[in-house]
């Protein structure tokens, strides 16, 4: 998996903006919590360390990784909201679902992002199994949701 060669867990903080002044919307799924938890976890301590405030961050929970996209909408679409991050996790099952639910959120990120140019962050992850997402969800992989956090800080300041 190409996540296991590169990731942004191990980003230089030099050249991060102030984002003091910056409101960001989490949408969560429910759907594999122990580690969409975690993700958010990540998320929320790098943007603190880059002096984020409390009252700025607010969180919205979905049931599933395919609600995503509305969860993203809803935030997107609130004036004062400058990105979203969005964290899942989507595991490989017997069934054609894990293909549907991916491609959904992937298109639908990308189409709430394009409406309201504003960063939109795919931070779900896709794994053939949970071992593989614990291993990126604070494991030896790095946190995909500090990655989603730090990629959302960079292209605020794009
Ligand atoms: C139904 C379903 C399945 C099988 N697997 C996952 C998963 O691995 N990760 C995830 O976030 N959500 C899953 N879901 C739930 C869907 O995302 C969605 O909530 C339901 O299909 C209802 O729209």
């Amino acid at each position: 998996m190409a996540s296991t060669k590169k990731n942004l867990s191990t980003y230089s903080p030099n050249n991060i903006q102030d984002i003091s002044k910056r409101k960001f919307a989490l949408v969560v799924s429910e759907w594999n919590s122990e580690v969409t938890e975690a993700l958010y976890t990540g998320a929320i301590e790098v943007l603190l360390k880059h002096g984020a405030k409390p009252k700025n961050i607010i969180r919205r929970n979905v049931p599933g990784s395919f609600e995503l996209s509305f969860g993203a909408q809803l935030m997107a679409q609130k004036k004062d909201i400058h990105a979203v991050i969005c964290l899942g996790c989507v595991i490989q099952g017997e069934t054609k679902h894990f293909d549907f639910i991916c491609q959904a959120v992937a298109q639908g990120l990308t189409n709430v992002s394009l409406k309201y140019n504003k960063p939109v962050i795919f931070g779900v992850l896709t794994t053939d199994n949970q071992q593989q997402a614990f291993d990126r969800a604070g494991g030896k992989h790095g946190n995909k949701g500090d990655e989603a956090a730090v990629t959302a800080i960079k292209m605020l300041a794009f």
